[in-house]
């Protein structure tokens, strides 16, 4: 078994450039390989894309960025971080891996191990990955050529949690391929990095992890719609039962699920578990929930507006927030699109601002937003949002504030002192 010394990151995003960059601090020569000029143009400049990636982390590395595939021949590792998006019919989308597999399979040394990051459904290493390799490369995996999976986790705008620190899970088929990977990353990650005893249970471990999350959110969106009716404020029981020091993991109700992890990797399951003749309702309503969301949102947006049949035409709205998640600048599956696109179906006067996508924003700032709206949907529960207090609304003759991040329900009753429309999601 041959030393690692020189390690190749395929896929330069979220996921890659932090740990192409850690690796690198770790004493390894790294090779970050994507097929992005933009991307690979930036970081020869020095700068970062990555809202968790300082330019100076870039400057200082000894990174090799590049599109040359070829120098994976130098590499003893090649670890694969690209993207597993799904496609318009939720069926899971292989291609950037299958991408990826092909540009390196052609110049990998004997005994070279592949790491997938990806997260993607038990299977895809057994069924898709090994055979491609072996295919391509005409050598045999676990013998003449290793594989491993260790899948991503990453959780973009963290403060305290980022590659370094994140315990991980490793699978292969074999002891030696297990070894291998986890002593790579060990040397890498000062966390705990987990034996699984096979690729498909540390492909099941990432996408079940993410799909329990999307329950988790989705039982919470069922609460808020329920206790919309009802008039709970679902926040306040949400607080109450996370009182309870065990057995209860809160989570909170919004304007849906976005990002590349949440919303998708339950598909995967899905998908898979169907081609094997199970079907996973409980996932498939969860996503339904979720995905409902951004309908339900502009439901109450409708209310405050009179409730009248066309009570969104003509009404200027401004939506604040592109982003999936608060104070980052990723938009990937964000509700806040749906959104958007059910208010311009219903031909309201529409502006939007998000000061982390100012290019899909159609003004430059919230005082420009406010000034044309007189109703507002917060999609996204950026710090600048938060800090909006009723005298604002006021100044601006705005009459509804929907939240649909529940970021201002602290000043639900001043506003309802200015006498202006409040409803959260599920908080009234
Ligand atoms: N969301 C809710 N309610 C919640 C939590 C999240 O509506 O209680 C929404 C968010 O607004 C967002 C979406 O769900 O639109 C996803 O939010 P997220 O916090 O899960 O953010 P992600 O997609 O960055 O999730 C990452 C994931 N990391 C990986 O998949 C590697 C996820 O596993 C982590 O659990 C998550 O970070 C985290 O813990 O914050």
């Amino acid at each position: 078994m041959q030393e690692i010394r020189t390690i190749a990151v395929v896929g330069l995003g979220y996921v890659g450039l932090p740990l192409a960059l850690l690796a690198d601090r770790k004493g390894y020569s790294v090779i970050g390989l994507d097929v992005s000029q933009p991307k690979l143009e930036a970081l020869k400049k020095g700068t970062s894309y990555i809202d968790d990636v300082t330019s100076e982390e870039i400057t200082q590395s000894n990174v090799t960025f590049t599109d040359d595939f070829a120098t994976v021949t130098n590499c003893q590792a090649v670890i694969v971080c690209v993207p597993t998006p799904v496609n318009e019919d939720k069926s899971p989308d292989l291609g950037p891996v299958k991408g990826a597999i092909t540009a390196i399979a052609p110049h990998l040394k004997a005994h070279a191990l592949v790491i997938l990051e990806s997260t993607v459904n038990p299977g895809v290493c057994d069924e898709v990955i090994t055979p491609l390799l072996e295919e391509m490369t005409g050598k045999k995996v676990s013998k003449d050529i290793y594989l491993a999976h260790c899948p991503e986790r990453i959780n973009p705008g963290d403060p305290n949690w980022n590659v370094s620190n994140i315990n991980r899970v490793i699978g292969a088929n074999s002891e030696q391929e297990l070894e291998l990977a986890k002593e790579l990353y060990e040397s890498i990650i000062n966390a705990d990095i987990r034996a699984m005893a096979s690729l498909k249970e540390a492909e099941a471990v990432k996408v079940v992890e993410n799909s329990f999350r999307d329950i988790n959110i989705a039982f919470v969106n069922e609460l808020a719609m329920s206790f919309n009716k009802m008039g709970i404020n679902v926040e306040n029981v949400i607080n109450g039962a996370a009182t309870k020091p065990f057995a209860f993991m809160p989570h909170h109700p919004g304007c849906g699920v976005g990002g590349h992890c949440i919303p998708v990797d339950p598909y995967y399951l899905i998908e898979y578990a169907h081609d094997h003749g199970f079907e996973h309702r409980f996932l498939r309503l969860a996503r339904d929930i979720n995905e409902h969301m951004p309908n339900f949102t502009v439901e109450l947006l409708e209310e405050g507006l009179g409730d009248t049949v066309d009570s969104l035409h003509g009404a200027k709205v401004a939506l604040l927030g592109i982003s999936y998640k608060e104070n980052v600048g990723d938009d990937r599956e964000s509700p806040a699109h749906t959104i958007r696109k059910l208010l311009e179906n219903a031909g309201a006067d529409l502006v939007v601002f998000d000061p982390y996508i100012p290019e899909k924003s159609t003004v430059k700032s919230l005082d420009e937003a406010l000034d044309h709206a007189t109703a507002v949907v917060v999609a996204t529960g950026h710090n600048e949002f938060r800090s909006l207090r009723a005298k604002t609304f006021a100044a601006n003759n705005i009459s509804v504030v929907v939240d649909g991040r529940n970021v201002l329900r602290d000043i639900k009753h001043e506003l309802q002192e200015a006498r202006i429309y409040y409803k959260g999601i599920g908080v009234s």
